[in-house]
Parts: C-alpha cells; structure tokens; sequence
C-alpha cells in the first residue's frame, strides 16, 4: 500500500466527468486500498479518485468518527444515487483537495446509492446524516464538481485565489 499525493484546486482533473470501471481488477482493488490508506492519512472522511489524479469512477470513505468505534471503510466502483430526500439540511464542509476552506452546502439528508463493491458484486445501502453528505461529495467528485460549485461567484473565487496562493507558496517551497 502507498500514500499518492492528493491533487489541490485549481486543476483541470478536478473538473472533469469520469468513465466507469468496466471490471474490478486486483489493479483496482489495490488502487481502492491506497486510497483508503491516504484518506486515513490525510485525514479525511472521504476521497475520490481524480483527486488523486485517477481518472476514473472509484470512491472511498468512512465517516465513523468515533476514534474508539470500529472503523468502516467502504470502497465504492460505479457509485449511483438511485433517490434522493425532498428534505435537505447543510452541512460545513471541507475537501482536501481545498485544504483549511469549509463552507455551509445544501444538501438532500438521505440518499439511496448503488454500487460495485471491491469483489465486483453489487451493493445499495441507504444513508443518512453525514454519509449521505459525504458520499454525495465524494460523487460530485466524479462528475467534476466541488463544493465550492455550491457556493455565490464571490466565495468561490475568494477560495480559489487563497488556493492559488497555496499552491504558488507550496511550488516555491
Ligand atoms: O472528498 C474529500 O475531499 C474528503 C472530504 C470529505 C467531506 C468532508 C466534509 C463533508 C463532506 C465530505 C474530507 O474528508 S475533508 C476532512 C474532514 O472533513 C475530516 C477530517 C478529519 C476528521 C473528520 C472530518
Ligand atoms: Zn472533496
């Protein structure tokens, strides 16, 4: 298993839609620990693949935050929201690839999604609370959506060109 290093906004990868996986590889699968593995690492709740440049239909998350609970890593192939709440909330949130920015997003509270687990079988599971935020983050990712996307032109601009500054900082470092 291997940290890969996680893409930070701006950056085209971040803005694209990515393919499906046509079949789960032992390649993939050790691509999905990686992510899982950085994703504790960084940390974070969550992580998709483009972020850390792959270009392809591939989750992570776990949302158990809980330090003494068990831990529940879940690795999404093909992720689909089949439904979605009326019922909305907000929720701050952050990414990492816009590191130390949050802001409030509106959201359904619960969402129904489907998926190809790491064995290649189908799943669906109905979440709520801070899954369901998270796993629809992690899903915009793949559609090449923030969610700094969610927010008025003057936020999202302003976090960009924090990010800009980040990066140029980061380059000079
Ligand atoms: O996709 C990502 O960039 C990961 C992101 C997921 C996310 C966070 C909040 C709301 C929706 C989706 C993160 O994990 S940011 C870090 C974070 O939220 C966190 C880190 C440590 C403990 C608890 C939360
Ligand atoms: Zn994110």
């Amino acid at each position: 298993m291997a940290l890969r290093p996680i893409i930070l906004h701006p950056d085209p990868r971040l803005k694209k839609v990515c393919p499906p996986v046509e079949a789960v590889t032992d390649e993939l699968r050790a691509l999905a620990d990686d992510m899982l593995e950085t994703m504790y690492d960084a940390p974070g709740i969550g992580l998709a693949a483009p972020q850390i440049g792959q270009m392809l239909r591939l989750i992570v998350l776990d949302c158990v935050k809980d330090e003494d609970a068990e831990p529940r890593p879940i690795v999404m192939f093909n992720p689909e929201i089949l439904s979605a709440s009326e019922e909305t909330g907000t929720y701050e949130e952050g990414c990492l690839s816009i590191p130390e920015q949050f802001a409030e997003v509106e959201r359904p509270t619960e969402v129904t999604v489907t998926w190809l687990d790491r064995d290649g079988a189908r799943q669906e599971e109905h979440f709520d609370g801070l899954w369901a935020t998270c796993v629809q983050h992690e899903i915009d990712h793949l559609n090449g959506k923030l969610f700094i996307d969610y927010l008025g032109p003057m936020k999202r601009q302003m976090i960009t060109r924090k990010m800009q500054k980040l990066k140029r900082e980061k380059a000079r470092a």
